[in-house]
């Protein structure tokens, strides 16, 4: 993907609806100057759409042959989706007709020596960005609410869209402003200093602030989730149930079953939901020593998987007796963690005796399967469904790191006797600045120009 350099003059223009045939396909237009708009609508329409209204029309090429029928919306600047003056064009939903549709527009603006271009990926967005319309963290759930692949996840990028974590994020940076200026105020009157500050409860201010930075740390971290999805890796002995297990979750036939050990040879990644998260399931290789060299090559993936696991579940037949060879096979990363599943249970004479942390489960009917559901999304530390927070990236969160490590910082200049307040200060000013990062106030123009280049054209 090519770093774009973005010339904010041009007006553009693009495809704005999926490739591929439907009923309806749209056309977008942005352009910075209101003469050169008004005069390129009235020739590529024929006449001057009234703004705001649906104007049905016939688009003509120069010798008078219809190129398309549908509707002109006109938004003048700055009330449109880019701040800029916009047009849309509904015509209907082929790529052959919504290319005559560009290449008219491109040869209208020709004639009129109106430099109108393709738009590059992301900047109908990056504009909006750019004219204050959104900020960068509801720019990026644009993508991703195009991008949502359940309701649920669709709904936590529509929060973040509307701007509910940057919200949160503003009114963290509001409160760390206020006791910033406090401070600088106080340094400006030195002899004054202890008390001043002990008045205005400098330390509470702060504690406070550490608090609330920890909470948005925590969604910020589940919408993470929410976005990438996690990596749950099934791994045990050789037919424990493992890819029974999986097709059983995944509610399909996905992978091969048979009583035969050894029967799953390579990583089977499956993609589900659960409970709106989404979620990428791994099935592997059953561990054991063998001489089959496909097979040594399969469990060898299995060690990989287990390496970029989120959360591991250990599959335990339980018809068989309390051995457990997976250590030998396996080294678990410290922090990884990890739910024992007790398959089979429906082979039973008697309900297995409940054990803390291990989940008795049938991948044959189905018992067990709603509570491992539960139990996975507990243990990696998802408390909420995905309507009910918001959707974020690493980079919003890697921004939230830095910003807490420099609140820790400030914490500790605040505890010491005699107050370094000039240091406190710029703590304070760090950590502001990289919360200035995630609503893209604060970031370098290549990084923003990278951000963008990752949407798809038209958007
Ligand atoms: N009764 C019963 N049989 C099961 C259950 N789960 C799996 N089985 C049977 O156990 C055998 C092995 O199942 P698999 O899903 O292929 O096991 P696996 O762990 O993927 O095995 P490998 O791929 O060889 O590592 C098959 O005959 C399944 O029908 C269960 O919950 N109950
Ligand atoms: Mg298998």
């Amino acid at each position: 993907m090519s770093l774009h350099q973005p010339q904010h003059g041009d007006p553009i223009v693009a495809i704005a609806t999926a490739p591929g045939k439907g009923g309806v396909g749209v056309v977008r237009f942005s352009f910075p100057s209101s003469s050169s708009f008004q005069a390129f609508c009235a020739a590529f329409c024929g006449k001057l759409p009234k703004p705001r209204m649906a104007t049905l029309l016939t688009l003509r090429d120069v010798d008078q042959h219809a190129i398309d029928e549908g509707i002109a919306l006109l938004f003048n600047a700055p009330a449109s989706f880019t701040g800029e003056h916009v047009l849309e064009f509904q015509g209907h939903g082929g790529q052959a007709v919504l290319q005559g549709v560009v290449a008219h527009a491109l040869a209208v603006a020709r004639q009129l020596n109106i430099p109108l271009r393709h738009a590059m990926a992301g900047e109908f967005t990056q504009r909006a960005f750019l004219n204050d319309k959104l900020d960068l963290a509801q720019a990026e759930a644009v993508a991703d609410l195009i991008d949502a692949g359940s309701m649920a996840t669709a709904k936590a990028a529509a929060a973040s869209l509307s701007g509910v974590f940057s919200r949160q994020v503003n009114e963290l940076a509001d409160r760390i402003v206020h006791l910033r200026l406090l401070l600088e105020a106080t340094l400006d009157f030195p002899e004054e200093e202890i008390e001043f500050l002990e008045k205005a409860d400098a330390k509470g201010q702060l504690a406070g602030i550490l608090n609330a930075h920890g909470q948005l740390l925590n969604a910020a971290q589940e919408g993470v989730k929410f976005r990438d999805g996690l990596q749950i890796v099934l791994v045990g002995e050789p037919n424990v149930g493992k890819s029974s297990l999986l097709n059983a979750l995944a509610g399909e036939e996905i992978a091969i079953v048979s009583a035969i050990a050894g029967t799953t040879r390579d990583r089977i990644k499956q993609e589900l939901n659960i409970r709106g998260i989404p979620l990428v399931l791994v099935d592997t290789a059953g561990l054991r020593e063998t001489v089959d060299e496909v097979e040594r090559i399969g469990i060898e993936r299995t060690r990989k998987s287990v390496q970029e696991a989120d959360l591991l579940l250990i599959l335990k037949d339980a018809t068989q007796g309390p051995h457990d060879a997976l250590h030998q096979h396996l080294e678990l990363p410290v922090h990884l963690p990890t739910l024992t599943v007790l398959n089979k249970v429906d082979l039973l004479p008697e309900a297995p005796q409940l054990l803390q942390d291990v989940l008795p489960v049938s991948a044959k009917n189905g018992q067990g399967l709603e509570q491992l559901k539960d139990a996975i999304l507990a243990k990696v530390g998802i408390a909420h469904t995905p309507d009910h927070g918001f959707m974020a990236r690493q980079r919003h969160v890697d921004a939230l790191l830095v910003c807490g490590q420099h609140l820790v910082a400030a914490h500790e200049f605040a505890q010491q006797d005699d107050r370094i307040l000039d240091l406190f200060a710029e703590e304070l000013r760090l950590a502001h600045d990289a919360l200035g990062e995630i609503t893209g106030r604060m970031l370098p123009d290549d990084l923003l120009g990278l951000i963008f280049s990752r949407f798809c054209i038209g958007k």
